[in-house]
């Protein structure tokens, strides 16, 4: 079973399509995986890809009975949060550099490319034309995080004179950034103290969550423009985006064998697997990988109640969002310029929008007037002028 549980692990970290609990709770068997099986990379590809094609299914099976048992309280709040001295210095695979950028953070961004709360985290930077380097991680080996304690991706790290400051979650870090760009008055070590880590366990494993991820810490300052109404609507539909529509993707990309491969192609092209992996590497996490997600998508249907055919389950949801949009009377969610909520509906969008889903969504809702132009703001890094202030 452990054996299993690792590879399911694995792909979870490759793919990142699926949701963070309960069936493919990705990060609690972190420690196991890396003290176990570090030292030989080819060999982790190969016996834990071994190891997926029975073993995933079985693993989900056995999360997914142990999800229904209830959750212990809290045990701890994390405050007063320190910064650390330094990381360990990174090759960076890519830098954005924005010459209007003048929030004066250095941002080092920690993300797999295709993975869809890194998207988010991206969307959001780009858009408002924050400058900062991305640092690709080897979904495997995941050396370029072994410093942090967290072990998900996004994380990002801002440094700043006393030393770095790691932000963990990707609503997280959208939020206290943006808190920052509305009041620079605050440092954004302040700010990231407003959003206290809650530990709690569940399923014996112990867990984390920060409970305000989706306020902003500068309401009053904030209200003029922004009224209460407006800025409830955006928490409640980036919200959305992390419980709900984010889980209705991966059974869409790997519904059939092909589609599965057809993602998986995809995933190899836009994250660079050719400069990441050896040729036989890549190939055999394409084919046995898309076989392994296209067994697990059954059960993740089931476990989000999606409907039979899920790609109605899929306009379904981007009929939701798109009624809420109309309902504004505006171009997007936020009005005549798109908020949180549109750039993260966006952002995780933008992560399958290589695949065969993706155009059978927009040939069957109206979405598609909406995406081109959110993704036409981002491009354009039309939020830049918030940056003035
Ligand atoms: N709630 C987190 C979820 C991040 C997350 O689940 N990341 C996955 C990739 S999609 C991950 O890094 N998993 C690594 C692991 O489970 O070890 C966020 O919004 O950033
Ligand atoms: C930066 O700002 C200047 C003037 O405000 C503008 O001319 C220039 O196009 C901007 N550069 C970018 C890359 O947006
Ligand atoms: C991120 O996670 C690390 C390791 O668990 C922790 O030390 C740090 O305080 C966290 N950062 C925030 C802002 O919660
Ligand atoms: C934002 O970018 C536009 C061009 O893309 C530029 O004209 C404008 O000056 C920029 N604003 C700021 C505050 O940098």
């Amino acid at each position: 079973m452990a054996f299993s549980r690792v590879g399911e692990k694995m792909f979870v970290k490759v793919l990142c399509h699926l949701p963070t609990r309960p069936v493919l709770n990705c990060g609690t068997n972190v420690r196991m995986f890396s003290k176990g099986f570090t030292p030989l990379k080819s060999n982790v590809w190969f016996l834990s890809l071994v190891g997926i094609g029975t073993g995933a299914v079985v693993g989900a099976g056995y999360s997914y009975l142990k999800s229904k048992e209830p959750q212990t309280p809290v045990l701890t709040i994390q405050k007063d949060l320190p910064t650390i001295k330094s990381i360990p210095k990174m090759e960076v695979s890519r830098k954005v550099v924005f010459e209007n950028d003048s929030t004066g953070l250095r941002l080092k961004l920690f993300q797999y490319a295709t993975c869809p709360f890194c998207c988010k985290v991206r969307a959001f930077l780009d858009y408002y034309g924050i400058s900062y380097d991305v640092i690709e991680v080897n979904p495997v080996m995941r050396q370029q995080i072994r410093w942090s304690h967290y072990k998900k991706v996004p994380i990002l790290v801002a440094e700043n004179q006393d030393g770095c400051q790691q932000l963990n979650d990707s609503s997280m870090i959208i939020s206290a950034l943006m808190s920052y760009i509305i009041d620079k008055s605050e440092s954004l070590t302040n700010i990231v103290n407003f959003y206290p880590t809650m530990l709690y366990k569940q399923d014996g494993y112990e867990k984390t969550e920060i409970l305000n991820r989706y306020f902003l810490m500068c309401q009053e300052k904030n209200q003029d423009e922004k009224t209460k109404e407006a800025m409830t609507l955006e928490r409640k539909w980036r919200q959305w985006v992390d419980d709900t529509f984010v889980h209705v993707l991966s059974p869409n990309v790997y519904r059939t064998r092909s589609e599965a491969l057809e993602t998986f192609n995809w995933f190899s092209e836009a994250g660079e697997w050719e400069t990441h992996f050896p040729a036989w590497e890549r190939k055999i996490v394409i084919y046995v990988g898309a076989y392994a997600m296209w067994l697990i998508s059954k059960r993740l249907k089931k476990r989000h109640n999606l409907k039979d055919d899920v790609r109605q389950s899929f306009y379904d949801e981007c009929n939701e969002w798109m009624k809420a949009v109309h309902k504004q009377g505006t171009p997007f969610l936020g009005g005549e310029q798109p908020n949180l909520a549109d750039l993260a509906v966006y952002g995780v969008l933008n992560s399958i929008e290589g695949s065969r889903a993706f155009k059978d969504v927009l040939s069957h809702t109206k979405l598609g007037v909406w995406y081109w132009s959110v993704k036409a703001q981002v491009n354009k890094h039309k939020g830049n002028d918030t940056l003035k202030h």
